[in-house]
């Protein structure tokens, strides 16, 4: 094995999509903004926290005297909440819509900004008089319902912090944030509505805040499927009756701009999970920027609909905190795109006539096995920029969502980010950028990114290693919640000085960023440390396979072996020879080394709730491991499946 394997590369990729000529006529950025950016990167900074309404304008754009420990704007002080809505309401839009919401079992409501700002001062008024208090911390456990965000911004409003849990973890999982973070107040739901049924909220609530030492005071409860729920009389609150008493007046308080705004929890591969802390000021100029930038949002004609979940940070940066800080009008969708058929996202793109959608490699290779005549039933024409995140989109995933969603003509910018940088750090410009199916590409101005190798040296044009972030920006996480020393070690000690992001990546012959997965997840065959992402890719480009999902696992000859784990589309059929076939196809597409050695054709892939494949268990069996922790899959009976598929294995 050689001494320093760094990322081969192998895929070569030729497809090349310029910027439609009428949306680069009109973008809201030009390429002038990295020559700008570059020329003074804070200063351009600057001049984008100019975006938001200051009660004290900032003076100073960046405190990095200590660090990893950045403080943004520090002098300046403002309120996230009014800058989301009543700034929109005072400069005379409070009749535009803000949320356009769509229930799954087909319910609809519209709430304008002038709405919105009144049942957020209600909400705020609600939690004052719970006795929450700037500082506090309120935990969020709801469905995805309007009053979600009304909850995350009546908190922001008062200066508590939430710490939002996504509604389809466990109680367990709830009591461990619940305690991480000290709330004081619980906000959820009785239930929500997925898969075409009620699905509870509040059993696991109870359940989490019954534990010993608990520091929840108050659960509050939105009715929202009329589902029976217990009641503890003194603790437990309706929202709507402890909202509807409450005047719809509330003056926001000005808060310094490193002020706590959230809290988000992050489960690495071992350990507790990380609670993400993420600031004021510097994270809202940052996720306003880059919402306008990179999706080329006009808020008074597009409609914008992003389908993540609020309880991740997709949901938080681009429902919440981007969109009603820019005063766009988008959609909030409830449930899962197949219900209550496998439509139901182009009906909901139709019916509102969306022109901006954000969505996930997961469900756009979903739609592509669903098939290409379901979209093609919908008048998609309103469609003009199309987004991707969450994993690296393959190239054929790409062209399938510019194809057969975008009608051969929208941009599609695949936008690289974490929990962690709070917003988009690396992506194309729909208006400036030609674009490379299955590349990030750049990273956007007044970002600094690249790619370095073992010993921490940037590598050439054509090389691979690991993504670092090399200066610090404005919506990074500002610590993990209780724990620097872990923050130190997890991001920064790896690389001095740089930001450990922990993905593969390669520079290509134009200095473009790919991702090509998690660095945990890199296979090592025969010394060349080989891209998940690549193979995946690789074997997603030929038309039998749908799905892909690869790993190595222990090799006596090469070190490690690849393992691909394939769904089929429809039509294929499972026989030695199509697996022989796509052994083949992999070899021409990336070469020998890149051919794995076993291809188990499987029904499912194992998926976290917010829709990344999870390879850690596939090694497990790949290598006939007991299964580590499933407690974050969205369905644990998909590995009993591909467990039984393994005696078959040839
Ligand atoms: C926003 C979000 C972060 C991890 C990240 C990377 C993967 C996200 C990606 C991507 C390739 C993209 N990831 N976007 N990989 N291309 N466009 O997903 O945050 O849940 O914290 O996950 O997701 O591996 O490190 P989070």
């Amino acid at each position: 094995m050689s001494e320093n394997p760094s990322l081969s590369n192998l895929l070569k990729e030729e497809r090349r999509f310029a910027p439609p000529a009428e949306l680069a006529a009109q973008a809201n950025v030009t390429a002038e903004a990295y020559e700008q950016a570059k020329a003074d990167r804070l200063g351009f900074w600057a001049e984008q926290a100019r975006r938001l309404t200051w009660a004290t304008e900032p003076t100073e754009t960046l405190d990095w005297s200590n660090p990893p420990f950045a403080k943004w704007f520090q002098d300046g002080r403002l309120n996230v909440a009014y800058n989301c809505v009543d700034r929109h309401v005072e400069a005379g839009n409070g009749d535009r819509v803000a949320i356009h919401f769509e229930g799954e079992p087909g319910d609809s409501r519209s709430i304008t900004y002038a709405e919105l700002k009144d049942e957020v001062s209600r909400a705020a008024n609600a939690l004052l008089e719970l006795g929450v208090r700037k500082g506090d911390r309120v935990a969020v456990y709801m469905p995805m319902i309007p009053e979600t965000a009304i909850a995350m911004l009546a908190c922001a409003r008062i200066g508590a912090a939430h710490s939002v849990v996504f509604g389809g973890f466990s109680a367990d999982a709830l009591a461990t944030r619940i305690e991480d973070a000290d709330a004081r107040v619980v906000i959820t739901a009785d239930g929500g509505y997925r898969r075409g049924k009620p699905s509870a909220l509040k059993p696991a609530v109870d359940d989490a805040v019954s534990r010993e030492g608990t520091t929840v005071e108050h659960v509050v409860v939105v009715r929202r499927t009329g589902q029976e729920v217990a009641w503890t009389e003194g603790r437990d609150v309706w929202w709507h009756e402890l909202t509807q008493k409450q005047p719809a007046e509330h003056t926001a308080e000005a808060f310094e701009a490193e002020h706590p705004l959230f809290i988000l929890y992050t489960s690495g591969t071992t350990g507790r999970p990380k609670g993400i802390l993420h600031t004021s000021g510097g994270y809202l100029t940052q996720v306003a920027y880059t919402h306008w930038s990179v999706f080329d949002l006009k808020p008074e004609t597009d409609v914008y609909w992003c389908t993540a979940d609020v309880g991740w940070v997709t949901g938080h940066s681009y429902i919440v905190y981007g969109p009603l800080a820019n005063g766009a009008t988008q959609v909030m969708y409830e449930g899962t795109p197949d219900t209550p058929h496998q439509g139901r996202f182009w009906e909901i793109v139709q019916k509102y006539k969306v022109s901006i959608l954000y969505t996930a490699p997961t469900a756009i290779r979903t739609f592509m096995k669903w098939g290409d005549d379901i979209p093609a039933k919908f008048d998609l024409s309103s469609l003009r920029v199309l987004g991707s995140v969450g994993e690296p989109i393959n190239p054929e995933a790409w062209i399938w969502y510019r194809k057969h969603i975008g009608g051969d003509r929208t941009p599609v910018v695949d936008t690289w980010w974490q929990t962690e940088t709070g917003g988009i750090m690396i992506s194309p410009l729909p208006g400036v950028t030609e674009a490379k199916p299955g590349s990030a590409q750049r990273p956007l101005p007044g970002i600094a990114a690249t790619v370095v190798d073992d010993e921490a040296t940037e590598v050439p044009d054509g090389g691979g290693g690991y993504l670092v972030l090399t200066e610090p920006w404005p919506s990074m996480l500002r610590t993990i919640w209780g724990d620097d020393q872990r923050f130190l070690d997890t991001y920064w000690s790896r690389f001095e000085g740089k930001y450990f992001a922990g993905d593969g990546a390669k520079k290509d012959d134009d200095g473009d960023i790919w991702l090509l997965g998690r660095v945990d997840d890199v296979m090592l065959v025969s010394g060349h440390n080989i891209s998940t992402t690549e193979v995946e890719s690789a074997l997603v480009s030929h038309p039998s396979v749908a799905e892909a999902a690869v790993v190595g696992a222990a090799d006596e000859t090469t070190g490690q072996a690849i393992v691909a784990f394939v769904i089929l589309r429809g039509t294929a059929a499972e026989t030695a020879d199509l697996v022989g076939e796509l052994r083949n196809h992999v070899g021409a597409t990336l070469g020998p080394i890149a051919k794995p050695k076993r291809i188990l054709p499987v029904a499912e892939l194992p998926k976290t709730r917010s829709g990344k494949i999870m390879r850690r268990l596939l090694r497990d069996v790949a290598e006939n491991r007991q299964l580590g922790d499933v407690t974050t899959l969205t369905d644990s009976t998909v590995m009993d499946l591909i467990q039984e598929k393994l005696p078959t294995a040839p």
